[in-house]
C-alpha cells in the first residue's frame, strides 16, 4: 500500500507498484516524477506521463506485440470516449461472423463490459511481468486498444498495415471526466481537487499527458496516412461522434473494410448499433450497474453523464480561457482545433 493511501481501499492491480520487473524498477528510479492522481507518483518517458504499471505494459508490448495486417488498435487518451468507440467497433467487426446484431439480449455487450471485449495491450494484455501473452485464441481481425502515445506504440504496429482508430474529445470535458473518474476510485483519503487536478492537467501532468502532445501525435499521422497508398490512421472526435453517429459509424465501417450493404442499412442495422452502443443502453444493463473489471475498478466509473459540455457545469472562466489558450498555442499551428 502506498504511503497516503487509506489501509482500507485496495488499489486496482493495474496501479500497484510492488510487481514491477527489475528493468522497470530500474528505469522508473531515472525518470522525472510528479504527483499522479490515481497513485502516489506518475513517471515521464518519452515525453509523456505514465503510472508505473502502465510502463512495465508499455515495455513488454514494445518488446514482444507482433501486430498483424488485419489488426485494428483503438487509440485515446483516458476519458475520451474509450469505453463507447470499443463497443461501437466491437459490434461493426464482428456482426457478419460471430455475433449479429441483436437487441434481445443475445449480443455480449448486454453481458459484458466493452473493456472485456477488447483488451488494452499496456493494461490488461502485456501489463504482467516477464510474461508474454498467448494472442493465440484472437481471432481476425484482432481488436486491441491503447493508451499509449503514437510514439510509444510497439515497432511492428506502426510497419505493419493494420489500422489505428483515434478518438479525441475536447481536453475540458477530458478534464472533467478524468477529475470525476479519478475521485470515484476513492483512492486518497480526501478527493483530488479541482484546482490541483486542473494545474497538473494544464502542465500536461496526467496519465497519457500532455494531451496536446498526445492528440497531436495521432493527428500528425492520420494526415500523413492520407498521402498513403492504404490510410492507416483515422482521427475521431467524440463531439462529432455524439452529434453525428450514425455517418461516423459508416465512415468507420468503410476504413475498417467492412462497409454497410445496402440489405444492413434497409433492414436498420446501422441504428440498431447505435441503440446496442448508446450510453443509455450500456449504462443501464446488469453488468455495468454491478459488475466489476478485474482490476477492481466498478464498470459504472465508465459511464457518468456521455455528454459534450460538462465543463460548463464545473470550471470557472479564467480555467476556460486558460485551456483555450493552451489548445490555441499549442495546436494551432498543426491546424488543429477544438
Ligand atoms: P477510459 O479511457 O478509462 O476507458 P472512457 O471510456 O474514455 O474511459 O471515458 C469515459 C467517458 O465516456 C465518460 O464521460 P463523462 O465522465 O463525461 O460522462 C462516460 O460517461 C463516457 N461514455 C461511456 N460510454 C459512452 C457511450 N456509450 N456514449 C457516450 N459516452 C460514453
Amino acid at each position: 500500500m502506498a504511503e497516503g493511501q487509506p489501509s482500507s481501499i485496495i488499489v486496482p492491480k493495474y496501479l500497484q507498484e510492488d510487481e514491477l520487473s527489475e528493468d522497470v524498477r530500474d528505469l522508473i528510479s531515472t525518470l522525472p516524477t510528479d504527483k499522479g492522481w490515481f497513485v502516489n507518483t506518475i513517471y515521464q518517458y518519452n515525453g509523456f506521463w505514465h503510472v508505473p504499471r502502465q510502463l512495465q505494459g508499455l515495455l513488454n508490448c514494445q518488446k514482444h506485440f507482433q501486430a498483424q495486417d488485419t489488426d485494428i488498435l483503438l487509440a485515446t487518451q483516458p476519458k475520451s470516449g474509450t469505453t463507447w468507440l470499443k463497443a461501437l467497433t466491437f459490434s461493426l467487426i464482428n456482426r457478419k461472423t460471430k455475433y449479429p446484431i441483436t437487441l434481445n439480449h443475445d449480443h455480449p455487450l448486454f453481458s459484458n463490459n466493452p473493456h472485456a471485449l477488447v483488451p488494452f495491450l499496456e493494461f490488461d494484455l502485456f501489463h504482467v511481468k516477464d510474461v508474454v501473452p498467448d494472442l493465440s485464441s484472437f481471432s481476425s481481425p484482432r481488436l486491441f486498444a491503447t493508451h499509449l502515445p503514437y510514439v510509444s506504440l510497439p515497432e511492428s504496429v506502426k510497419d505493419s498495415d493494420c489500422k489505428i482508430v483515434y478518438l479525441c474529445r475536447d481536453p475540458k470535458d477530458t478534464f472533467i471526466s478524468l477529475w470525476h473518474f479519478s475521485n470515484s476510485l476513492r483512492l486518497f483519503k480526501g478527493a483530488n481537487s479541482l484546482k490541483d487536478s486542473f494545474d497538473q492537467f494544464c502542465r500536461g501532468i496526467n496519465v497519457g499527458g500532455p494531451f496536446w502532445d498526445h492528440i497531436l501525435s495521432y493527428w500528425k499521422e492520420s494526415l500523413l496516412s492520407l498521402e498513403k497508398p492504404k490510410k492507416k490512421v483515422m482521427f475521431l472526435r467524440y463531439e462529432e461522434l455524439k452529434m453525428n453517429t450514425s455517418f461516423v459509424l459508416k465512415n468507420l465501417a468503410e476504413f475498417l473494410g467492412c462497409p454497410f450493404s445496402k440489405e444492413e442499412e434497409d433492414e436498420g442495422l446501422v441504428d440498431d448499433i447505435l441503440k446496442l452502443c448508446s450510453f443509455e443502453n450500456l449504462k443501464n444493463l446488469e453488468v455495468n450497474k454491478n459488475g466489476k473489471r478485474p482490476s477492481g475498478i466498478a464498470n459504472k466509473a465508465y459511464f457518468r453523464r456521455g455528454e459534450i459540455g460538462d465543463w460548463k457545469n464545473h470550471l470557472t472562466h479564467e480555467m476556460i480561457d486558460q485551456l483555450n489558450t493552451i489548445v490555441e498555442n499549442k495546436m494551432a499551428i498543426f491546424g488543429f482545433k477544438f
